[in-house]
């Protein structure tokens, strides 16, 4: 495998979601193989959800940027397992959860396989995806819809509101020192 740049979201509405988010990049950071070189800002965001399953807390949603020669199902695999570590009970409705990874974009690939589409089949439909994600590659062109993100941002439909925090990602458990937070 060569080096890919991957955008990973994160999202939380359950229990102390800041934290949540925080041990989250402080995992992201030890991912075998990878360098962790982005982070956005934090966003609270209103729940989308088309099944009435999720609540109603908001989340808290941000995407990381990394730089990895994990292939796309380990990847996949790392991150559920990351879940399951920070505190997520897997029982098959779409409900609340303490912590929920996306693999987004990895790189230029596209795949479309049971339990893995790549690009995320539902990233050019969510603010709270498209928001943090435009922070840190405003110019990345999707693989498949063949537009930026700044231009999916600018014409999504979704009208579900996103708040952008002014907290800094991360801190409550140090420094990514190779890593640029972004401050837009
Ligand atoms: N994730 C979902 C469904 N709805 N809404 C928000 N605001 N943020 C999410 O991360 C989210 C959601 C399924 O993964
Ligand atoms: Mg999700
Ligand atoms: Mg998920």
């Amino acid at each position: 495998m060569s080096i890919e740049t991957v955008f990973i979201g994160f999202g939380s509405n359950q229990g102390d979601r800041h934290d949540y988010c925080d041990r989250a990049l402080t995992l992201m950071n030890l991912l075998p193989h990878s360098q962790l070189t982005r982070i956005s800002s934090y966003y609270e965001t209103e729940p989308i959800d088309p099944h009435g399953t999720m609540g109603t807390t908001w989340f808290y949603n941000g995407v990381v940027q990394i730089e990895t020669n994990i292939a796309p199902h380990s990847l996949l695999e790392i991150l559920q397992e990351t879940e399951r570590g920070l505190g997520r009970h897997d029982d098959g409705r779409n409900g609340p959860r303490t912590m929920d990874f996306d693999i987004l974009l990895y790189g230029q690939h596209t795949m479309a396989e049971p339990g893995l589409t790549i690009p995320h089949p539902r990233l050019h439909l969510r603010r709270f995806v498209l928001a943090p994600l435009a922070e840190l590659a405003p110019a990345w062109v999707h693989p498949i819809l063949k537009k930026s993100i700044t231009e999916l941002l600018n014409n999504v439909d979704d009208l579900a509101q996103v708040q952008k925090l002014k907290l800094i990602p991360g801190s409550r458990y140090g420094h990514y020192p190779t890593c640029a937070r972004s401050l837009s």
